[in-house]
């Protein structure tokens, strides 16, 4: 029988991803009538103009292009350590960049990157535990694949969260178990918030498996402190919750009070019984920090404390996808070993890595700066990732015009600011939020110089907007 709609697998027809939803999907007609349109509703660096970093997209095109290394010039256009390194990373091969690796990723790669866990974190780490995957996405869904047998088991989620995590959990058919975060204390995440949470789902029948946090936070951009990942970590070894660790955003900090330290550092700074007795799972990608290669698609997992068992499953499955990309496996082996001081290509490197992040800290303070300015605008300062995540307060009139216009308030006014500035952002209600309160994101990535009067342009419509429905009676508020 054909596939029509009425025969979708309902769980697709369920999942909902908002990064690519109504507003994004106006902003791409507008910009087909000719509008010029400020895409900032993903974290998406070089579509925005950030230029790749010069010694890996080096490496990366020896590598495609091997019959380059057979030409005599080739020292005049390539140095000698990307030279090096390429021919390195074509050893690690079994066929170069054409031929299909282990399921898990090239065994070479995933040594530099135990290396480079072992050198954070100061604890060993080891290949077997590591694969690698086609952006950290397809790792979380493999995970959740492998946590979720049916409606009864539930995953404990941050509220705002990264829809990667309610649309797979809607599609693999699990339960979504909302934590909320607090918006007044910096988006910070109290341990008795998650005990209500599970408490609820129990009641309810739910076998709750496993909890996800996002560190530093999307869309909300905090930071976890140390004794907080303490607490969450006890909460799941005491739970007896798989805890699965979303760093995608770890080099992407922009305060010295709450450095990024990662779960499984803190977990085994911890010792027994915790530190053999929490199941965790880390992701890290390719696509963000200061190299931003979304395109690229590369990412891995670290599994802790799993039984061997268990790794072989998640193997097996992984299998059936054959091999992850090759090219984004060696992204993500020189992402782990990046140039040294001493080597050539080091002084480019650090120049460009740090003109990255501090610009993105410039930028950051810049945007939550605006944002406060505006009226009726309330925003928290953005510490680590790409996001910027202000709750506006809608006024009594703009909450009935949405209403009339059959529209969810926040898109009401994220698709009226879209009409009128061309900045494309997505709604807070794509990420979840409280009952009543209204937010928007915005990645933090516009160019700098474009970033003042991206600001202007938004205070402008902003502060017209809440003129315009503003009857001095009460607002929408946390
Ligand atoms: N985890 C989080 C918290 C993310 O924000 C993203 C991407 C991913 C995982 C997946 O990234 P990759 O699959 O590319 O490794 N963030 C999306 C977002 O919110 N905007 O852009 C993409």
């Amino acid at each position: 029988m054909a596939l029509e709609y009425d025969l979708l697998n309902e769980n697709v027809k369920k999942c909902q991803y908002a990064v690519r939803g109504e507003l994004y999907l106006r902003a791409s007609e507008l910009q087909k009538e000719g509008k010029k349109i400020i895409f900032t509703n993903v974290g998406n660096p070089h579509a925005l103009g950030q230029k790749p970093l010069t010694f890996p997209r080096q490496v990366v095109a020896l590598c495609q292009a091997p019959f380059l290394l057979d030409d005599p010039n080739v020292g005049m256009l390539f140095p000698a350590d990307a030279i090096a390194r390429a021919k390195h990373y074509l050893s690690l091969t079994s066929g170069g960049l054409g031929a299909y690796s282990d399921s898990r990723g090239l065994p070479g790669v995933r040594k530099e990157v135990a290396e480079f866990i072992q050198r954070r974190d100061g604890y060993p780490s080891d290949p077997e535990l590591i694969f690698l995957t086609d952006g950290a996405s397809k790792g979380v869904m493999q995970i959740l694949n492998c946590v979720i047998r049916g409606e009864g088991d539930g995953i404990l989620v941050p509220v705002p969260q990264y829809p990667l995590y309610s649309a797979t959990i809607s599609l693999l058919g699990g339960s979504l178990v909302p934590y909320y975060l607090d918006e007044s204390e910096n988006w910070g995440l109290d341990v008795n918030n998650l005990r209500q949470s599970v408490a609820q789902a129990r009641s309810q029948g739910i076998s709750v498996r496993a909890m996800v946090i996002i560190n530093p936070g999307n869309p909300t951009g905090q930071c976890l402190s140390e004794a907080n990942l303490k607490e969450i970590l006890k909460f799941c070894y005491n739970e007896k919750l798989v805890l699965l660790g979303d760093e995608v955003y770890q080099q992407n900090i922009y305060q010295d009070e709450r450095p990024f330290i990662s779960s499984k550092k803190v977990l085994m700074d911890m010792g027994s019984p915790f530190s053999k007795g929490v199941q965790l799972v880390s992701f890290h990608t390719v696509s963000k920090g200061y190299w931003g290669e979304c395109g690229q698609r590369g990412g891995y997992f670290e599994m802790t404390n799993f039984p061997p068992r268990v790794v072989e499953e998640i193997y097996k499955v992984a299998s059936i996808a054959l091999s992850p990309n090759v090219s984004a496996q060696i992204f993500m082996g020189l992402m782990v070993s990046p140039p040294k001081p001493g080597d050539i290509s080091y002084d480019q490197f650090a120049r460009e890595s740090k003109g990255i992040l501090e610009s993105l800290r410039r930028r950051a303070k810049i945007m939550t700066d605006g944002f406060n300015s505006c009226k009726n605008v309330v925003c928290n300062f953005t510490e680590g990732a790409m996001y910027s995540f202000p709750q506006i307060r809608l006024p009594p009139g703009a909450l009935q015009a949405a209403k009339q216009a059959g529209k969810v308030p926040d898109v009401f006014y994220c698709l009226k600011l879209l009409e009128a500035t061309g900045i494309s952002t997505v709604p807070g209600s794509g990420f979840g939020q409280k009952e009543g309160v209204f937010h928007l994101r915005t990645t933090i990535l516009p160019a700098e110089e474009e970033m003042p009067e991206i600001m202007d342009s938004f205070k402008k419509f902003n502060d017209e907007f809440m003129a315009q429905y503003e009857n001095g009676f009460g607002y929408s508020r946390m």
